[in-house]
């Protein structure tokens, strides 16, 4: 029993420090802490999720209290993009051949990418094949490398309420090329729900990476 409590506590204790060291913004710190973690072997998902992704959500709830302005949200998303470079080959399910193509991207306007990148990363883990457009893609971009790949799946995401209707474009331009019939559309980030899914017309909305990956599964 006593070993199974210090076991308990060095895990929420290693959780914890990863959640400050990403919050301050200390990537070579968070790095090893995720090194130490995995060695200690505490799963990814409980990595990534407990650890990074709510101290993603602080830094957000810090910025719209007016405690942190854009340069700390943006050294804490490089602090997050870097460990989450050293916690990518944990997250990979399969080395399967690839099972189908999408193409990824963030919708014109929208620099938020570190979400867009970890459903990348998850669904590569699980054998797709995955080209990024990156940010700030705008539709033509989008119908660009849908005709030109031939994707499967196109998945979009955007983070802010002011870029979330550029979605529908993208669903629009794809009916004006002649494509819509030609790949699923996936949409997901922060102000996404499963309603506006449905009012554009894309086949699915996912609430996170690893949601996405089922529904792509599902969709194909
Ligand atoms: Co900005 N930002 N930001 N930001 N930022 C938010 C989104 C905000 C909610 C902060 C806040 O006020 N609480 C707010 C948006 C408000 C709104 O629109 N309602 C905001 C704002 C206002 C802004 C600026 C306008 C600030 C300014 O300049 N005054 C500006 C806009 C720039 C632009 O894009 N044009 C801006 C800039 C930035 C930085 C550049 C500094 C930086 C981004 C750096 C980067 O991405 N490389 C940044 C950050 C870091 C954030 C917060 C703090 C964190 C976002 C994040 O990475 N979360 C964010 C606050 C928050 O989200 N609570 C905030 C972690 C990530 C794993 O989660 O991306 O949600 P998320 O992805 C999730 C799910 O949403 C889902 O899966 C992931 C989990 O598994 N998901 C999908 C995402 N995409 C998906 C696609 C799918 C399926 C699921 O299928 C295709």
């Amino acid at each position: 029993m006593m070993i199974f409590n210090m076991l308990r506590e060095t895990v929420s204790q290693e959780i914890n420090e990863l959640f400050n060291a990403i919050l301050e913004g200390k990537a070579e710190l968070a790095k090893e802490i995720i090194e130490e973690a995995l060695i200690n072997k505490l799963s990814p998902s409980q990595i990534l999720n407990q650890g990074m992704i709510a101290s993603m959500a602080e830094v957000g709830d810090r910025f719209e209290r007016g405690e942190y302005y854009v340069p700390e949200m943006l050294i804490a998303a490089r602090a997050m993009q870097q460990a989450l470079s050293i916690l990518k080959p944990h997250l990979k399910q399969s080395d399967l051949a690839a099972v189908g193509r999408v193409v990824i991207g963030t919708v014109k306007g929208d620099l938020h990418d570190i979400g867009k990148n970890l459903v990348g990363m998850l669904l590569e883990g699980a054998g797709f094949e995955i080209r990024d457009l990156g940010t700030d893609v705008s539709a033509e971009q989008f119908v660009e490398a849908v005709r030109g790949d031939e994707a499967d799946i196109l998945a979009m995401s955007a983070l802010l309420t002011t870029t979330m209707p550029n979605m529908k474009s993208v669903v629009e331009a794809l009916h004006n090329a002649g494509l819509r019939d030609r790949v699923k559309v996936i949409i997901g980030g922060a102000p996404v729900t499963e309603s506006y899914s449905q009012e554009i017309g894309a086949d699915g909305y996912a609430p996170d990476a690893s949601r996405a990956v089922k529904l792509v599964k599902t969709l194909l």
